[in-house]
């Protein structure tokens, strides 16, 4: 079953998905192994890879490590147009909706539009929002954009809903790689409040008790990078916390 078609049908059944972020910057293959068996183990859903820098060619490895080394289907999650690659299951395709950087909302998505069709990934049109999560991101440095206030809750409302009126088919409310803070429950619900497709949060989720809180307040799929390459022998946890929660 198409990714997206997956997604969608957890959704409806209330079951919360897990991916693990991969960041193939500087690894090497011995590495990708180790993720893929450490993802594994702790049954999570997907693999999201990407990276905000890229600076050598280890995406195809990464790629193709993980999925010689693991069955659960494997994601880029791109952080530049650099970063198409036919050797995954599918690639979000992002358009930057919290953001007026022309370039980030669709400048790059004509450029790589040819490019994702020849590879025959399946593409998921995403709206991405990067939200103030209390301190500069990567992303948000690399996207020349403003985030989104963290406690503006009906801003990302009403950007997540415009976003869901213009087709895309999923929504990810990003604090940004390593942010200081998790997107709030509250933006979580006010998003949740007014779209139907399912809702993607990451950045800074570092215990189960934050994943609880993002899936009691809507989210429908957890992202988690840094705090499982800090302290692998949380993923675990953190993926239980997703895949056990029931909505009362
Ligand atoms: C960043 O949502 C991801 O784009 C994950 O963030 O590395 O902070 O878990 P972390």
């Amino acid at each position: 079953m198409p990714i997206q078609a997956t997604i969608k049908e957890m959704k409806a059944s209330g079951r919360k998905v897990f991916a693990l972020l991969v960041d193939p910057d500087g690894r090497d293959a011995a590495y990708f192994r180790r993720v893929a068996q450490l993802g594994t183990d702790a049954c999570v859903d997907f693999f999201f890879v990407g990276g905000s820098l890229i600076a050598d060619d280890v995406l195809d490895l990464c790629l193709h490590e993980l999925r010689a080394h693991t069955t659960s289907p494997v994601i880029i999650f791109p952080g530049s147009s650099l970063q198409i690659n036919p050797n995954a299951d599918a690639i979000l395709f992002l358009s930057l909706i919290s953001g007026r950087n022309a370039e980030m909302l669709i400048g790059r998505q004509v450029t790589a539009a040819p490019y994702l069709r020849k590879s025959g990934l399946e593409v998921i049109a995403t709206g991405y929002m990067l939200i103030d999560s209390g301190r500069s991101t990567t992303a948000l440095y690399m996207s020349n954009t403003l985030p989104i206030p963290g406690d503006k809750p009906q801003i990302a409302a009403c950007t997540a809903m415009a976003g869901e009126m213009l087709g895309l088919g999923l929504i990810y409310l990003d604090g940004g790689s390593g942010a200081a803070n998790p997107v709030s429950p509250e933006m979580i619900a006010a998003v949740r409040q007014v779209v139907e497709v399912p809702i993607v949060v990451g950045g800074g989720i570092r215990t189960p008790d934050q994943v609880t809180e993002a899936c009691k307040a809507g989210a429908d799929l957890i992202v988690v990078g840094n705090a499982a390459e800090k302290n692998p022998e949380t993923l675990k946890q953190l993926v239980e916390a997703a895949h056990n929660f029931k909505q009362d």
